[in-house]
């Protein structure tokens, strides 16, 4: 891209696409290929010693892969990406570039699950701490820095909580400790919030939502300055064999073309619902960033463009009815994951929060009451209209309001 400062939507489209040099195709080709041929033994030699530019084997590397990691660096505002087969298989790819037997790691209590169970129970048994805080007070996070301390992990909105973290607070602590941070960026895509402008070092993405924006891949994604990316790609990655597809990263190029556009329809839709929501006599608390009620309002309009997709709440008659509710509704689909065109509901203590130990769980305040709904493209009166009968059925039967 030779232009300079070009706006986001812009960037979405054009950014790492370059017209095939042989046939001039607009869009990135799948180079649906696992190797590359090496023209004679010095040039092999050349690409394995660094030495020279071009690719070798696709687990190291690949052009549509490339294209894709230059449109995210694009997006998110940093020198390089890096791409890897799923949101878990980046956020082991980064740890292990940034981690070693003996150090310490910060984290928000409130996270996806899975990554939990990847600190606790992965990292721990290589002699890598975790302390688990409530990030969404950056006093609790100076308070757990040890002299180990490495890096600092958040995910804001957190999953499901939609708590936040203050990314230029976070930023200020990470510099003045010489702790590396990084933000799990998955439930905002870089059109909604761009951590590395407040001064974060790295981003992640679970790439498997917004940014493939479809609900047909597994991908992860991190972005970052390009010495550590690099350490990324060609140490973990490259070690741990958490490569994407090429496939797969077509998918990405072609559903970050339509991302703002998606992103702004996903957050109007998840706006009507949460003012629905926080309005229906069942309904006891609502979890959204851009409602005035989210007890980090201002921190939501300082640093996010719109409030997301992603609603969490507690209805009366707690696990009861979340059940209930979960068991009636007829548009919205009972499954985990999120940032899908389709709007989803699960409930995150038995499902996508179940790796985290209950009392811990609890005190993150991921309730057994909690309801999480992940806002599709659809029209959102539909939606209102399906959980407005489903909550009229569920008080004929339980009388809750
Ligand atoms: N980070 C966040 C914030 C996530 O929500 C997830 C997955 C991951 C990382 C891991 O990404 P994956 O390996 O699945 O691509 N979150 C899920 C969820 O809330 N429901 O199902 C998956």
């Amino acid at each position: 891209m030779k232009k300079k400062n070009l706006k986001f939507e812009t960037l979405s489209v054009h950014a790492g696409q370059h017209p095939d040099p042989l046939t001039g195709a607009l869009n990135t080709p799948i180079y649906q290929t696992s190797t590359f041929a090496f023209k004679n033994v010095e040039e092999g030699r050349k690409r394995f010693m660094g030495e020279e530019d071009g690719y070798i084997y696709t687990r190291l590397g690949n052009p549509t892969t490339t294209a894709l990691e230059e449109k995210m660096a694009a997006l998110e505002g940093g020198e390089d990406a890096a791409v890897a087969a799923s949101g878990m298989g980046i956020i082991s790819a980064v740890m292990f570039a940034l981690l070693k037997q003996g150090d310490h790691l910060i984290s928000t209590d409130s996270i996806y699950g899975c990554t939990h169970a990847f600190f606790e129970e992965r990292l721990s048994v290589l002699g890598i701490e975790t302390t688990f805080v409530d990030t969404a007070d950056p006093g609790n996070i100076v308070k757990a820095i040890k002299p180990n301390t490495k890096a600092i992990f958040v995910e804001t909105p957190a999953n499901p909580t939609l708590k936040l973290v203050d990314l230029e607070e976070l930023a200020k602590i990470g510099k003045k400790y010489s702790i590396t941070t990084v933000v799990d960026n998955t439930f905002c895509s870089p059109y909604l919030q761009r951590p590395l402008d407040w001064g974060i070092d790295i981003v992640i993405h679970s790439a498997t939502k917004y940014i493939g924006g479809h609900g047909d891949l597994i991908a992860g994604i991190a972005v970052g300055g390009k010495e550590i990316m690099e350490k990324v790609k060609m140490e973990s990655i490259k070690d741990i064999g958490a490569c994407i597809s090429p496939f797969n990263s077509w998918l990405m190029l072609r559903g970050l073309k339509t991302l703002p556009i998606r992103m702004e329809r996903h957050c109007e839709n998840a706006m009507k619902i949460a003012e629905f929501l926080e309005s229906h006599p069942i309904v006891e608390k609502v979890y959204y960033p851009f409602l005035k009620s989210h007890p980090q309002y201002e921190i939501a309009k300082k640093q996010m463009r719109l409030g997301g997709a992603m609603i969490s709440f507690e209805m009366k008659g707690g696990y009861e009815a979340g059940v209930r509710l979960m068991d009636s509704v007829q548009l919205l689909i009972l499954a985990v994951s999120l940032g899908d065109t389709e709007s989803l509901i699960q409930h995150p203590a038995s499902m996508t929060h179940s790796p985290i130990p209950e009392e811990e769980r609890i005190k993150a305040g991921i309730t057994n009451n909690m309801v999480r709904i992940s806002v599709g493209l659809e029209h959102p009166d539909d939606i209102i209209d399906d959980l407005k009968e489903s909550f009229e059925k569920i008080n004929r039967e339980l009388k809750l309001y």
